[in-house]
This record gives structure tokens, sequence and C-alpha cells, in this order.
């Protein structure tokens, strides 16, 4: 049976194949789904183009939108066009982040003020805006999920400032469930194990994160993929999650449980 049939989810975060909302977008429309997407710049755009050609298709062309949450006319821009399409959303993925590179090397104590607040801002308050701009949008019962990291309650050597700014988007999330849980809506943040993505490989110690899971991890012989982390993003999109709210679910084969 169809998981998502008839719901329509924005999602966030393509920028190539390897990234994790592009197994997202795919396992929601195998699970009966529409997707909407938004990218950041002109390049991001075509890629998605030619992602798209290459997957058969299904009902309409996906709706591309123009989107840097650094920029709030466009945050504002992408609910506009929504609205005049008349399209509601039953869900949103987050799934957007962003540090120096050079901070996530070295020492967090040299993070700088004006790093430290581009990654708070990109990779946590983006959500809290998202969920304002496309509140009047969304349906009862309407799921949002991010995407989040262990680096965020424990230390993991490099991740630096996007510990913090993970830290933050997860306490985001639960002050999201509380105040949008009156409508209905549910926010959660799935917590991936290393995957190898273009920010996945932007972490110094990332081959180390790797190698640890595969080492210590209660499922062994696998290696974590993007459609695992995508299809448990599926299931808290869909309605078999329907009490779950204000939660991090961890896709991690177990990692996160190991003394
Ligand atoms: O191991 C991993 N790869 C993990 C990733 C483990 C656990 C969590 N995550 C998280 C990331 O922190 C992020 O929140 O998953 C999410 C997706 O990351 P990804 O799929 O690993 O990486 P990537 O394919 O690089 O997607 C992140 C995207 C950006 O990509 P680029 O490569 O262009 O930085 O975030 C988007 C952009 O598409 N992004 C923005 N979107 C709108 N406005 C912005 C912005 N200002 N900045 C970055």
């Amino acid at each position: 049976f169809s998981l998502l049939a008839s719901r329509h989810i924005l999602v966030t975060g393509v920028a190539n194949r390897w990234s994790i909302a592009w197994a997202v977008a795919q396992s929601i429309v195998k699970a009966g789904g529409r997707v909407t997407f938004t990218y950041q710049g002109e390049s991001q755009r075509s890629t998605l183009e030619k992602l798209l050609s290459e997957l058969p298709s299904v009902g309409p062309a996906p709706l591309l939108l123009s989107l840097d949450v650094k920029n709030d006319a466009e945050i504002v821009a992408v609910a506009d066009r929504l609205a005049k399409e008349n399209l509601r959303l039953d869900g949103l993925v987050h799934s957007i982040a962003f540090a120096k590179r050079e901070e996530l090397d070295g020492a967090f104590l040299e993070t700088s003020r004006e790093g430290f607040i581009l990654a708070q801002e990109i990779s946590a308050f983006s959500l809290v805006a998202l969920c304002r701009a496309f509140l009047p949008l969304l349906n009862p019962q309407a799921s949002i999920v991010a995407m989040t990291y262990l680096g965020s309650e424990r230390i993991v050597p490099h991740y630096n400032v996007m510990g913090a700014a993970k830290a933050s988007l997860e306490a985001s999330v639960r002050y999201l469930a509380h105040d949008l849980g009156a409508k209905g809506i549910r926010v959660n943040a799935v917590s991936a194990g290393p995957i190898k993505t273009a920010s996945g490989r932007a972490i110094k110690g990332f081959v180390d994160m790797q190698k640890a899971v595969a080492d210590r991890a209660p499922l062994k012989g696998q290696e974590l993929t993007s459609e695992e982390v995508a299809d448990a993003t599926v299931a808290l999109l869909s309605p078999l999650m329907r009490a779950v709210t204000g939660e991090v679910l961890f896709v991690d084969l177990g990692y996160r449980q190991m003394g």
C-alpha cells in the first residue's frame, strides 16, 4: 500500500545525486507521494533537471523553486508561488546545512563569530523561518522532518561549529513541535549516521566517523545508505508515525547506543 498516497511534500537540499534529500525524494515518490523541490542557485537547478530526467515520470513534472534560506524574500516567494498554484503541503523535508570548511577542522575554540552565526542561520534558524512562512500552506497532520547528526550531543572531533548548530536545530525541532502540535502538525528530526555526500566529505574526520560506525555499530556487515535514511524519513512523513513529534530518530545502524 502507498504510505504517502496523494501527499505533497516540499523537499529542500538536493545539491547532487549523492544528497540525502535526493534519496528522500525518490523514496517519497516510491511511497506514492508528490514532491516539489527547492534548489539553491542555477547550477543546482540544472542538476535537479538532469536527475529528474533519469526517473520514470510519475504524474505532472515537479515544480522547482529557487530558495536560499539566507534570503527572506526568497522564502516568501516560495510560499507565494505554492499558494498561487493552489498547492498545499503535507510535509517538509529540511536537508540543509552549511559551515565554513576551515571551521570543520582544527579547534572549536577558534570558531569565528561570523562562522558561528552563519552555521546557526543556515543550518538551524532556517527551519524556524521555513515553518513560519509555510504554516498557512500546511495541512493538518502535516509532518516536518529535519536532518541532524550525533555531533549535536557528543563530541565528534572536527564536527565543531556544526555540532553547535545541530544542537540548536534539535532544540528548534522540539519547540516547533510544541507550537505546531495544536494544529496537528508534527516536527521531528532524523539523525543519520555518516553518509558519503559533499557535506559529509567536507568534515575532516569523516572517514574516522564512518570507520567507527562500521567497527562498533550493532548492525554489522552493511554500510549505511542514504536509501535507509530516506525510508525512515518517509516513515516519519507518513501517518504511521501520527503520534510521534518532537523526536530525534537515529538512523545509524544502532551506533549511538554503544557505550
Ligand atoms: O553524513 C552525512 N552526510 C550526514 C548529513 C549525517 C547526518 C546529517 N546530515 C545532514 C546534513 O547536516 C544536512 O542537514 O543531512 C543534511 C543534508 O546533507 P547531505 O545530503 O549530506 O549534503 P549535501 O548534498 O551537501 O546537501 C546539503 C545542502 C547544500 O548542499 P551544498 O553541497 O551546495 O552545500 O544544503 C543546501 C544545499 O543544497 N544548502 C542550502 N539551501 C538553501 N539555502 C543553503 C542555503 N543558504 N546552504 C546549503
